[in-house]
């Protein structure tokens, strides 16, 4: 009898946890991503990152002063930051979303941050729910919004999971947008918008605000499911590495079993074992993901009795030395039909953006300028020109023909190659 007992809840314990088939080794995989995390946050440079304050605080481990810490970097720098952007009227939709989910990960009463722009003071929601009109009005007059769809859709999953009944227009907007496949970067769908567009529309729904186009946001809701699913690759992934845990997040939160996810969590443990996840960003994204949790959990978020077990290590910077091998590099730019190539020998193992930069220096006519933002150095000016967003405009990635699925900043020079940076309208 007591063997039945003892068997019922082994099989109950096993089955709860369908995707957790190596125990320790995976718990062991999460914490040290979460390390890395709080590394990132110590030796950060720039603005403090919302989405990994965000990642922080979903997690099941904590280090509650270090976070503690990060939270206040995010309410004086990128706060600061914020203002100044509010006050040059440019449009800052995603990263104020990021900033409330953020705060609201950390239980902050949001109706105490306020933004002074031109002397008048109002909640940062106020702000929010004012770009979220202005980007409406955009997509209403030019079938886009001001920013993109992902920026659209973390405004309104923000917006939402803070409590804020989110104007049916707003959210019928990204409905249609689902609806007639305009959820695309260029004429490839975006995986990670579908799955950032199935968060904020099911945190919507879970409202219950939309009760009059119930229909329409649920037909929405299964397309975007549908399409995800689609997206699976053989090897588990959707859509590409850094795409596959915002995917699992939305398919967990629009209902979808752990089980049904196994295969993509799988992928996505593989990646981290082969350190495909060095970028903070990209960890800040699948860590949710794999602890079987999606941002909609922010909602009913509570702040007491967490754990405070992570403990730091401190960490001797370990120094790198450039290789001696040498790769021989091509560097072909496209513009508006004009093609300029250069060669270049790099050190094996070097950054593109190391690469561009011995490039620049041989002073043979390549010059390039780039932006920061939260996933690193975006290239943003080459050879003088500027691909504009407010154009639609970007450099565009590709080695050898194939499209890069990380930006100067992470990818690594392991071969000879030609990369072709190409200005290209999106
Ligand atoms: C929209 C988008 C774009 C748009 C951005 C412009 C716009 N206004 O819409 C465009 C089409 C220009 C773009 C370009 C690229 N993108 Co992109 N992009 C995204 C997406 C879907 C949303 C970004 C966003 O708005 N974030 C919200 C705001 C609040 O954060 P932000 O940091 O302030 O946002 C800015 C930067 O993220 C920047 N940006 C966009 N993509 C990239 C990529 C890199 C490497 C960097 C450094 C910056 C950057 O543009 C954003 C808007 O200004 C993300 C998806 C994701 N999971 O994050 C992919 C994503 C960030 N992009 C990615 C990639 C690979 C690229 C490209 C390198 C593709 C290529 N082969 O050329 C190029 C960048 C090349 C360059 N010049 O440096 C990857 C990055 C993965 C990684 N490990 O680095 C992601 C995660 C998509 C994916 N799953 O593969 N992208």
């Amino acid at each position: 009898m007591y063997a039945l007992i003892i068997l019922t809840g082994l099989l109950a314990f096993v089955s709860s946890k369908p995707c957790d088939t190596e125990g320790s080794t995976n718990n062991e995989l999460l914490l040290s991503l979460n390390k890395e995390l709080l590394y990132s946050v110590e030796g950060q440079q720039g603005l403090p990152n919302p989405s990994v304050h965000l990642a922080l605080r979903l997690s099941d481990s904590h280090n509650l002063m270090k976070e503690l810490d990060h939270r206040n970097k995010l309410k004086t720098d990128l706060h600061n930051h914020l203002a100044n952007s509010l006050s040059n009227r440019q449009p800052v939709t995603g990263l104020l979303g990021l900033y409330a989910l953020a705060l609201k990960a950390s239980c902050h009463d949001l109706n105490t941050i306020t933004f002074s722009v031109k002397e008048k003071v109002e909640t940062l929601l106020t702000h929010l729910k004012r770009q979220m009109e202005e980007e409406k009005e955009h997509i209403a007059y030019s079938q886009r919004p001001l920013t993109n769809y992902y920026q659209y859709s973390l405004g309104v999953l923000a917006l939402c999971v803070s409590g804020i009944r989110v104007n049916p227009h707003v959210s019928n907007k990204l409905i249609k947008a689902v609806e007639h496949g305009h959820i695309r970067n260029g004429n490839v769908e975006c995986v990670d918008t579908l799955a950032m567009a199935g968060m904020a529309l099911q945190c919507v729904k879970e409202a219950g605000s939309h009760v009059q186009n119930a229909a329409e946001l649920n037909t929405a809701l299964k397309k975007i499911k549908q399409k995800l699913l689609a997206a699976q690759r053989a090897d588990g992934h959707i859509g590409n590495e850094f795409s596959t845990g915002l995917a699992v997040q939305a398919l967990l939160a629009m209902g979808s079993h752990v089980e049904e996810c196994a295969s993509s969590m799988e992928a996505m443990r593989s990646d981290a074992r082969r350190k495909t996840y060095h970028n903070p960003m990209a960890i800040s994204q699948i860590l949710p993901a794999l602890q079987q949790k999606s941002y909609l959990q922010i909602k009913s978020k509570e702040c007491h009795n967490e754990d405070d077990s992570l403990v730091l290590e401190p960490r001797e910077p370990t120094p790198v030395s450039p290789s001696q091998t040498k790769v021989a590099l091509r560097v072909e730019v496209k513009a508006f039909k004009r093609v300029a190539t250069y060669s270049v020998d790099v050190p094996e193992g070097s950054s593109l953006l190391e690469a561009l930069e011995l490039l620049q220096r041989k002073n043979v006519g390549f010059t390039f300028e780039k932006e920061s933002s939260l996933w690193g150095h975006f290239l943003s000016v080459v050879n003088g020109q500027q691909a504009r967003q407010q154009d639609r405009r970007y450099w565009h990635l590709s080695s050898d023909g194939s499209a890069l699925s990380q930006g100067i900043n992470d990818y690594k020079i392991e071969a000879a190659q030609k990369i072709t940076i190409t200005n290209t309208v999106y």
